[in-house]
């Protein structure tokens, strides 16, 4: 019941905000008034989506008085909740919707068009749903209205597709913790020997369909274990509806959206099982005609001979070897070249420079290779953290030997950048951290997040910058500039001395912005003239550089940092993501500079 309170909550605070006053005698007569009504009726949301026990429990045992002990609930949303759980209806709620009758979850759910841009359009053309909207917008009826343009009109497009993209398709990084823990728990299930999430999730790609599990059983006991192993799948506190069931397949819709398929096999045929099941369906493809080419069949059960022989398929590396190839990191599963390189054939998009006799596939850097974290924010700026307690987690739970704390600067007020005289403030209160914890084996490296405004130039002088140990120029403003010039900032701050790094170098946020446009291989042939450093922004809504740039900048000798642009603690786990994705664009260890110790770090600097 929380989840559904939560909605209807935020629903109320959207239908507020769209300018529909309600009826519950306690409206606010002021602007301010509604704004806090609004605020606090958001704060309920949250609080009790992440309420345990459920809140009709709770009242059960402690009526309203239970209630009013939740955090962020005052008197008059107690009311509502009590009414609610009491008759199952809010007539404050109903009332609202009577008043503006559209689809207020679905337009709640379009990320960058706003609750009054909404109640315009109705107002207007009487606009009800998305796709009323996408309809309008397409007959150029929009543009019409008063306040609004060709562009915005455009815009409001480009807002429905990337909609209807992010509906089906999930962030990595939203999904991977509950499906580790889906994977350990099949695990340890009496019976089964291996569980793994195969399919784009293993593939580490930015963001996942639908999750596919894998499961091998003792093979003697096939008949007996399968049945109850797809019962225990379906009946996961996490399933919210059965889609389909078989002697050996579940599928499934979790309570966050996504949907699970769960494929049982015996384990002679787990590594052809998990070889299919990986992907990508293009790399699948491509092995099957390597397997025909050499008189073999490979399918998800094996690879057989000629007379149907299961020759391999326990394993995966036992059926790329039969097949005469290297073993292939999932992360690079696509048909771009890596079939060719894992059979030892020259591949045809990949110039590695010492390639002397057998072509080879990349030496990915490892999960566990990285030293360091040179994009972390504090309570300087925008940060929720002090430095000490970013740099102690990062030592402790991590295991890294060094951050660069790299807050805003001072144009990006938002985010309460700091100007000079506070960087350089900060810069000797990190020296006297540094100096207290010599001998731990930890830097803290002083650094900052420069803003590169609308001419290239940046928001704090060279003279302060090269105070700092570390710098990194990133753009945070005028996205829509065309290419040509938005290029050119980018190259100007990347030509300026005192810039070592440029950070999340697109500005994309997966599934809600495109990021502004870039002449990517310019940019990379001009990091490489001047010895500028371009980072994988490791968090998973962001995750630029994309693979094909990661592979552009490794061919042309650019180097690359894996940061977690961390604001919490806990955000140094997205460093994983980084990682994943700088697998997926072939990138070695060798490219990555936050993989050297300490020592050689400054001195591989501009
Ligand atoms: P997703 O779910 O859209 O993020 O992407 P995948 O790669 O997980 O795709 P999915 O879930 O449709 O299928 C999982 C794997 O199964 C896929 O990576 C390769 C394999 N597969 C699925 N359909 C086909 C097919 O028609 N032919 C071949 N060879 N393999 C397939
Ligand atoms: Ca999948
Ligand atoms: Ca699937
Ligand atoms: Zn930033």
């Amino acid at each position: 019941m929380n989840l559904e309170i939560a909605n209807i909550l935020r629903e109320i605070a959207y239908i507020l905000e769209m300018g529909v006053t309600g009826k519950d005698g306690e409206d606010p007569k002021s602007k301010i008034g509604l704004i806090f009504k609004i605020r606090s009726y958001r704060r309920a949301a949250d609080v009790i989506e992440n309420l345990y026990p459920e809140i009709d429990e709770l009242y059960k045992t402690e009526k309203i008085s239970g209630l009013l002990k939740i955090p962020s609930i005052g008197k008059a949303i107690a009311l509502k909740l009590e009414e609610y759980i009491t008759t199952g209806k809010l007539r404050y709620y109903e009332d609202l919707r009577k008043d503006i009758p559209i689809n207020v979850s679905e337009f709640m759910d379009l990320e960058g068009i706003g609750p009054k841009t909404i109640m315009k359009l109705y107002s207007n053309l009487k606009i009800k749903n998305i796709s009323e909207l996408e309809k309008a917008a397409l007959g150029g009826e929009i543009r019409n209205i008063a306040g609004f343009s060709k562009k915005r009109e455009e815009a409001i497009l480009n807002k429905i597709e990337f909609f209807r993209k992010g509906k089906e398709r999930r962030l990595i990084g939203e999904i991977y913790p509950l499906v580790k823990e889906i994977e350990d728990r099949l695990a340890s299930v009496p019976g089964i020997r291996h569980a793994i999430a195969a399919g784009s999730f293993r593939r580490m790609k930015e963001t996942i369909g639908d999750v596919d599990f894998l499961v091998a059983i003792l093979a003697k006991t096939e008949n007996a274990t399968k049945a109850k192993i797809i019962d225990y799948f379906t009946s996961m506190p996490e399933v919210r509806e059965i889609v389909g069931k078989g002697v050996s397949k579940a599928f499934v819709k979790l309570r966050n959206g996504v949907d699970a398929d769960l494929l049982v096999v015996p384990e002679d045929s787990f590594g052809a099982a998990l070889q299919y099941f990986t992907g990508s369906k293009e790399h699948g493809v491509a092995v099957r005609k390597v397997a025909l080419s050499k008189g073999f069949k490979l399918n998800e059960w094996g690879v057989f001979d000629a007379s149907e022989n299961r020759i391999a398929g326990r394993t995966e590396e036992e059926v790329y070897q039969i097949l005469g190839m290297e073993w292939i990191p999932p992360e690079i599963r696509e048909n771009r070249g890596e079939i060719e390189l894992a059979l030892g054939k020259e591949g045809h998009q990949h110039k590695k420079k010492s390639s002397k006799g057998r072509a080879k596939l990349p030496q990915l850097i490892d999960y566990n290779d990285l030293r360091g974290d040179l994009q972390v924010h504090s309570n300087y700026s925008d940060g929720k953290f002090s430095i000490e307690e970013m740099a102690q987690i990062a030592r402790l739970k991590f295991g890294l030997k060094y951050i660069a704390i790299s807050d805003h600067t001072t144009s990006l007020k938002l985010a309460n950048g700091l100007d000079g005289q506070e960087l350089i403030n900060q810069s000797n209160k990190i020296a006297e951290i540094n100096e207290v914890n010599k001998g731990i084996g930890f830097h803290i490296l002083s650094g900052a997040e420069v803003n590169i405004q609308k001419d290239g130039s940046l928001d704090i002088p060279n003279n302060v910058l090269d105070k700092l140990e570390i710098v990194g120029a990133a753009i945070h403003s005028n996205f829509s500039l065309p290419i040509d010039d938005q290029t050119n900032r980018l190259l100007e701050a990347a030509k300026n001395p005192s810039v070592d790094i440029i950070y999340h170098p697109t500005g994309r946020i997966i599934n809600r912005r495109d990021g502004y446009p870039v002449n990517m291989i310019k940019l990379i042939e001009t990091a490489r003239d001047t010895k500028t450093v371009l980072e994988i922004d490791a968090h998973y809504n962001r995750l630029d550089l994309k693979d094909e740039h990661i592979r552009m900048a490794v061919e042309n000798d650019v180097n690359l940092i894996i940061d977690s642009d961390a604001h919490h603690p806990l955000h140094f786990a997205f460093l994983r993501f980084g990682i994943g994705q700088a697998r997926r664009g072939w990138a070695e260890k060798s490219s990555i500079l936050n993989t050297l110790p300490f020592e050689r770090l400054l001195d591989s600097l501009k």
